[in-house]
C-alpha cells in the first residue's frame, strides 16, 4: 500500500502502519478523523479483509463513518458499546508532555469523548506535528451557536490575561458560512502563537457558559507515534 507516497503521507502510513500493531481481534476500537486516521482505517480496512481481524469501530465523526463503512470495518456507536479498548487518532501538534492541540478537522469533541472513554489513546502523526511549545497551530475551541459573539467577547477577555503570545480569534468557515460541527455548535479558532499554560488555558476557557470544549487534551494521549518519510517510526 506505501508504494509511490509522498514523503508526507509515508509517514502518516508508516505511523498509521505501527498502530495497527497495537490491534487485536475482538477489540472496540475509536476511529479518528483526519488525513491521518484515514491510514489507519485504510490498514485496518485490510487487516479485516486479509487477516480476518475482527474488530468493531467507534468513528470520531461523520466522515470516519463513512470512510470505515465503505472500507469493510463494521461500525457501531460509542452508546452501543459504553467503553473501547483503543482510540487510535491524529493531533494537529504534540508537545513533550503528551499535550495535544487537536480540532483542526472540527471534530474535537466526539474525538474528546470517545478517546476520554477508552482504556488507551495512541496518537498517530508525522514528525511536523511534533512541537516544544503548543500554540503555532490555532487552537479551536467548540462554543454553542446561542450567543456565540458574547462568548467570543469572554474568550478575548480571558486571553488578554493568558501566557500566550497572540490572541486573535477567527469564527471558522466552511463554503462562506459559520462552520457547524456534528454536535451542532461553531469552532473558533484562537491564534495565539503559543500556549505558555496549557492547563490553566483550558480551565478558563471551559469556565465560560458558552464555551462546550476545547482543543488542548491533557493527559488523554498514551502513545505518540511519529512517521518519517523513510518509514521510520518513533515511539513516546
Ligand atoms: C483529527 O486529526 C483532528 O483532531 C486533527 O485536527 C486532525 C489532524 O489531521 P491530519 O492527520 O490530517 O493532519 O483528529
Amino acid at each position: 500500500m506505501s508504494a509511490n507516497l509522498s514523503p508526507i503521507d509515508a509517514a502518516k502510513y508508516a505511523a498509521a502502519r505501527k498502530a495497527c500493531d497495537y490491534v487485536e481481534s475482538g477489540m472496540k476500537i475509536g476511529l479518528g478523523t483526519g488525513s491521518t486516521a484515514a491510514w489507519l482505517v485504510r490498514c485496518l480496512a485490510e487487516m479485516v479483509r486479509e487477516d480476518g481481524l475482527k474488530i468493531t469501530g467507534v468513528p470520531t465523526s461523520s466522515r470516519t463513518a463513512e470512510m470505515a463503512q465503505a472500507a469493510g470495518i463494521p461500525i457501531t456507536t460509542l452508546d452501543e458499546v459504553g467503553r473501547l479498548d483503543l482510540t487510535i487518532d491524529g493531533a494537529d501538534e504534540a508537545d513533550g508532555n503528551l499535550t495535544l492541540i487537536k480540532g483542526g478537522g472540527g471534530a474535537l469533541l466526539q474525538e474528546k469523548i470517545v478517546a476520554t472513554a477508552s482504556e488507551r489513546m495512541i496518537v498517530i502523526a508525522d514528525t511536523t506535528k511534533r512541537v516544544e511549545t503548543l500554540g503555532a497551530f490555532p487552537l479551536p475551541i467548540e462554543v454553542v451557536r446561542f450567543g456565540w459573539k458574547s462568548t467570543r467577547e469572554a474568550v478575548a477577555e480571558i486571553l488578554s490575561a493568558a501566557d500566550v503570545m497572540d490572541t486573535k480569534i477567527t469564527l471558522r468557515e466552511a463554503d462562506g458560512q459559520p462552520y457547524v460541527t456534528d454536535e451542532g455548535h461553531h469552532i473558533l479558532d484562537l491564534h495565539l502563537g503559543r500556549i505558555g499554560a496549557p492547563g490553566r488555558l483550558a480551565q478558563s476557557l471551559l469556565s465560560l457558559p458558552g464555551v462546550v470544549e476545547t482543543g488542548l487534551f491533557i493527559d488523554i494521549c498514551d502513545v505518540l507515534i511519529t512517521g518519517h518519510g523513510d518509514g521510520r517510526v518513533e515511539i513516546r
